[in-house]
């Protein structure tokens, strides 16, 4: 009754934001047997205080393109929730982007980074900016004017962006070099950094090595493994490539991966070297792959028909419908786990989970990248550099440990294999216990 009556307040009120909307009630459709065994979270009024962000911050940022002209964007900062830690959470450069998928993100990056059992509080930001086809200068250029304007409102003790869609290790060092200089201080107010000035080794990886660490743990306890396995990887970004170069080193065969321009299938397993540096150094497209190697690009083809055991979406939100995870099943897959943000429609998750096919929710199995930024924080504010060895079993000793919580959760509610409700509830739990402990 009281999940049911939220939901319907924040949909009269929020009827714009679809993806925020979808987020909560992916969230809030695991959470009713805690609500029904604990009724101090209707009592402390949780629900209505969780869904709104602390703060949002929107601001205009102005700059120059190579040629002269002086273009507009907006910049936003959706500071959701401070229960357990300074804000904290990645900055999105994509155009088109919305209110609506920032505090989606907002909101799942605090669930999210209670999972990591570090002191993070969640918080997304971006801009409307594109950064497709523009030069290194105005790349830089832009990223000077945006910390610019949202320097005021971060700190290594406030709120730590990192990287999403659009931004990477590049956009983190300029933003970075800007903000000391505006601050006067070498501080980690931002993770994601070069390990050159500040950043952690294994940082760049994490993400996409932590998904395949939290699948390993989740296959192991259905007896799977990765030798010998065919995997699709949607996406051709820092979270898939970290992920492909994962699978590959643990025996799998990845036959396909992603980008907005189509999707590549190389039957003999991709190599990722070559992707990297189409990606990485050159910036292009994958159909470029297929000019030096015996590989398809089709640009009309959907990753989820192309038949594999695993699958991991690792490009953005939404990519998987109803009928994705319909035929997904049909053509066997034996487990689907979410790299990227809510990759998977609420209707497609549960018909996975109904049909019993191990899955790997996104708050769980992608928090690999937010947990070293948080490893990266510690370093910061010690002045001392972890080795990546070091880093890199740090982070599979938390993938390891949020599975089991996870499924520890599931177990505890009735539902063992639900690792979706456990994700969910144990993330939840954290956040709203840590609200009533601090009071109104
Ligand atoms: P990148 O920008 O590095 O890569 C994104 C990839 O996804 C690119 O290959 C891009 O294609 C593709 N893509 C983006 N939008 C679409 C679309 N609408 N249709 C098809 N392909 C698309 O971002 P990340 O790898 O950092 O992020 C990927 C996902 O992982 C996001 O959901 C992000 O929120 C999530 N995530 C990221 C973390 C991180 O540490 N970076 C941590 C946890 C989650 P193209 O190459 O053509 O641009
Ligand atoms: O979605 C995410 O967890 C990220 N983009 C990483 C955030 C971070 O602060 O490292």
């Amino acid at each position: 009754m009281y999940i049911q009556k939220v939901l319907e307040d924040l949909n009269s009120k929020y009827y714009h934001q679809p993806e925020f909307i979808q987020a909560v009630a992916e969230v809030f459709g695991s959470i009713s047997l805690l609500l029904e065994r604990d009724n101090r979270y209707e009592k402390h009024r949780i629900l209505e205080r969780i869904v709104e962000p602390e703060k949002i911050i929107k601001f205009r940022v102005v700059w120059e393109k190579d040629d002269g002209e002086i273009e507009i964007n907006q910049g936003i900062r959706v500071q959701f929730s401070s229960a357990l830690g300074p804000y904290k959470g990645g900055l999105r450069f994509e155009s088109g982007i919305s209110l609506s998928a920032l505090k989606f993100l907002g909101f799942e990056q605090a669930f999210k980074n209670a999972l990591t059992g570090l002191m993070l509080g969640g918080a997304k930001g971006g801009s409307d900016f594109n950064p497709k086809g523009k030069s290194e200068r105005e790349i830089m250029r832009f990223c000077q004017a945006f910390i610019k304007a949202l320097a005021p409102y971060i700190g290594a003790h406030t709120d730590i962006p990192a990287g999403d869609i659009g931004v990477g290790e590049r956009e983190i060092g300029y933003m970075f070099g800007e903000y000391k200089k505006i601050v006067n201080r070498f501080d980690g107010a931002l993770t994601g950094k070069s390990p050159l000035f500040g950043g952690s080794f294994a940082r760049r990886e994490a993400t996409g090595y932590g998904a395949v660490y939290f699948a390993k743990a989740m296959l192991e306890s259905y007896g799977l493994g990765f030798e010998g396995k065919s995997c699709i990887v949607s996406g051709s970004g820092n979270v898939a490539i970290y992920t492909m170069e994962k699978l590959i080193s643990l025996g799998a065969k990845v036959i396909a991966c992603s980008d907005r321009s189509g999707v590549l299938i190389d039957k003999n397993g991709v190599d990722v070297g070559l992707i990297k540096q189409i990606k990485e150094v050159d910036r292009g497209s994958l159909a470029k792959y297929s000019k030096s190697k015996e590989a398809e690009f089709c640009a009309d083809k959907k990753i989820t028909g192309i038949a594999c055991d695993y699958a991991f979406f690792c490009a953005t939100q939404n990519e998987v419908d109803l009928d994705g995870a319909k035929t997904m099943i049909k053509n066997g897959v034996k487990a689907v786990i979410e790299g990227a943000n809510m990759p998977l429609s609420n209707e497609a998750a549960d018909l996975l989970i109904e049909s019993g096919i191990p899955y790997a929710p996104s708050k769980a199995a992608n928090a690999g990248g937010v947990a070293v930024s948080g490893l990266e924080m510690g370093q910061d504010a010690i002045f001392l550099r972890s080795s990546f060895e070091e880093v890199d079993a740090k982070l599979q000793k938390i993938m390891q440990n949020i599975f089991t919580v996870s499924k520890e959760t599931a177990k505890e509610f009735g539902d063992a294999k639900n690792l979706k409700m456990g994700a969910n509830i144990a993330g939840f739990r954290k956040v709203a216990d840590a609200m009533i402990k601090q009071g109104l």
